[in-house]
Formats: structure tokens, sequence, C-alpha cells
């Protein structure tokens, strides 16, 4: 059992705020580098389009949701002009000659075209820069929740500082890479968005629960309800729970770890940010997995899916040992 929070001293939690500061401003990219992205970017869609005619190009995931990395890789979607959806398009074949056509790039070296994935890609090592990327077809669904992220980064400094401290620690402790069996930086950032939806008083909003007018707007994508309440300018007129929060980012991330440790339950409860109302497992189905992660659109996707029995362990004990440590 843990000593209760009084113990702690107004000092102690003044460092553990200016290391959580620190590590944003240690990590977060400056604008030239947010410039030098979109320069990448252009120069991509202006060599590309001489190839395949009518590429357009668009960033999305960390380059622009508010959480990147100096280092983080570039994502990049592609679309055809006139062409809506990826209906009707042979993507291998697309993604063939995408590849084929990135190899002809001065600055670009191992091109790898991967065509067996869930959303067929072509990776790309940028050698000016440095960064790694990949380009995806049509992945119009990322787009939305690259949005989505933006907005709630943009809602409250802390959110992000608190979005990069989690990130830090994933990288720190290893326990960051999907592919290998723990969990992807977008499942971290829906769980520290969705404790900050939980505290009391909360830190930001529902904003897909939000609407202006007499019925909630539904706007589809792939099959997806996508609305979400982005007039951030007057969230204060529809949002009765602007600013009450007054907590330092540092009794947050304190918070944070108590809540994954003590209160939130793995077994019964989902992570689920698109609404304030509990979410079980049992409701989804998904009673079988160490943690259930909903993807705030596609809702059939479960972002701990693919949590292994090992990194689910060494999460939980990575989020217990630090607590302990700022107990001690
Ligand atoms: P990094 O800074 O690159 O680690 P990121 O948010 O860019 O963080 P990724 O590069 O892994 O993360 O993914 C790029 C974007 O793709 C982020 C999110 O908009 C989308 N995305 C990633 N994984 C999933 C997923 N499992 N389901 C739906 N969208 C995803
Ligand atoms: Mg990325």
């Amino acid at each position: 059992e843990l000593e209760p929070l009084p113990l702690m001293t107004l000092d102690f939690l003044q460092i553990l705020n200016e290391v959580c500061e620190q590590c944003y401003c240690d990590f977060a990219p400056d604008d030239v580098e947010v410039k030098v992205r979109e320069h990448i970017l252009q120069d991509f869609e202006t060599f590309l389009r001489c190839q395949v005619p009518g590429a357009k190009l668009v960033l999305f995931g960390s380059s622009k949701n508010g959480f990147g990395f100096k280092q983080s890789d570039l994502d990049i979607c592609m679309t055809l002009e006139g062409q809506d959806t990826a209906e009707g398009l042979d993507s291998m074949a697309v993604i063939e000659s995408l590849a084929k056509a990135l190899r002809k790039h001065h600055s670009l070296r191992n091109i790898l075209p991967i065509t067996t994935a869930k959303v067929p890609i072509v990776k790309f090592y940028h050698t000016k820069t440095g960064l790694e990327g990949d380009i995806s077809l049509y992945n119009t669904l990322a787009l939305h929740n690259t949005q989505l992220l933006a907005s709630y980064a943009a809602i409250d400094a802390r959110v992000k500082i608190l979005c990069y401290v989690m990130k830090v620690f994933a990288k720190v402790c290893d326990i960051g890479d999907a592919s290998r069996g723990s969990l992807s930086s977008y499942a971290y950032t829906l769980m520290v968005l969705y404790f900050l939806q939980q505290r009391s008083p909360p830190v930001i909003p529902v904003l897909q629960e939000m609407y202006v007018g007499e019925k909630k707007p539904v706007v589809l994508v792939d099959g997806w309800d996508v609305h979400f309440f982005s007039d951030l300018k007057n969230l204060h007129k529809y949002w009765p729970g602007y600013k009450k929060n007054k907590e330092s980012v540092g009794q947050l991330w304190f918070g944070l770890l108590q809540f994954y440790t003590e209160t939130f339950d793995f077994k019964e409860t989902v992570v689920c940010i698109r609404r304030k109302e509990p979410l079980t497992t049992f409701k989804k189905q998904w009673t079988s997995k160490h943690l259930a992660i909903e993807d705030p659109f596609d809702l059939s996707h479960n972002l701990g899916a693919g949590l292994t029995e090992k990194y689910g362990m060494l999460l939980c004990c990575f989020f217990k040992a630090l607590l302990k440590f700022i107990f001690r």
C-alpha cells in the first residue's frame, strides 16, 4: 500500500513539474524543424507529380498532431486528384509505381514497398535530414484522428506536455513499439487523453460528444462517424468545464501514474475517448485482452489487441515502479 498524497512535499511536486516541462522542451521540434518537414513534403509532391499525375500529399501523425519529436518519422498520405476514395484503385500497383518513382529521387534511400500490411505503404529514408518516413494511400481515418489529437493538444498546454512525457516514458522503457508486442505512440496518447477526460475536474472535454444545435451531426468516412467539436475558439461557451482544472503538470503526471496503477480496471474497462460514460470490455466483447483501447473513430479497432502478456506486465510494472520511486 502506498502512502497518501499529503506526504508529498510541495518542493517535490515542483521538481516533478519541472522535469515534465523539461521533457517537452528537450524533445519538441522547433519552428525550423517543422518548416523542414513541410518543405520535404512540397519537394516530394512536385517531384512525384511528374511521374504520378494528380498525386497529392498530406502530412499526418506526429508531424501534425502536436506530439512530434525532433526525430519522429514523416507520415505522409497520398491521394489522387479527382478520386475521393480508394474504391476501384489497384493499391498494390499504385504502391509499386510510387516506389519506382521515389527510387529516382536523389535524396531518398532504402525505398521499401510493403504491400502485405493492413495499410500498404512505401517506406523511405531521407538522407539530407536523416528522417525516416512512409507514404500510405487514402489513409483517411488517420488524417481525421490526427486532427482530433491536434485539437486536444491545442486546448491546454498541459495536454501536450503530458503526452510528451508519456511518449518519453515509453521510449526510455522500450515499451513503445507495436510491431514488437507493445503499444504504438498513438495508443499511449489515447491513454493520456482518456485520463485527462476522466480527471475530476476534467482537463479536456469529450470533443466527439459536443455539438452546437439540436442534433449531433454525423460525418461518415469509411463508414465511421468522424464528427467532433472543432470550434476551439468558442470552447469556453460550450464546455462548462473550461479552465476548471488548475492542477500542475507534475500533479497530473503523478495522478496519471496513480490512475493506471490503482484506479483503472484493465480487465473491465476500455480506454475510450469518444464518450464520457465508462465503456466495458464486456460490451465490446474484448474481454480476452490485457488492455483494451478503442480507436475514437474506427470503433472495431482495439489498439491494445497486439499487446503481449510480457509487454502488458512490463507496462504495469513500469507505472508502479515510477510511482513508488516518486513516493520515496
Ligand atoms: P511518432 O512520433 O511517429 O512515434 P505518431 O503519432 O506519428 O508518433 P505513428 O508514426 O506510429 O505515430 O503513426 C502515424 C499516425 O497514424 C498516427 C495516427 O494518426 C495513425 N495511426 C497509427 N497507428 C494507428 C492505429 N493503430 N490505428 C489508427 N491510426 C493509427
Ligand atoms: Mg509518426
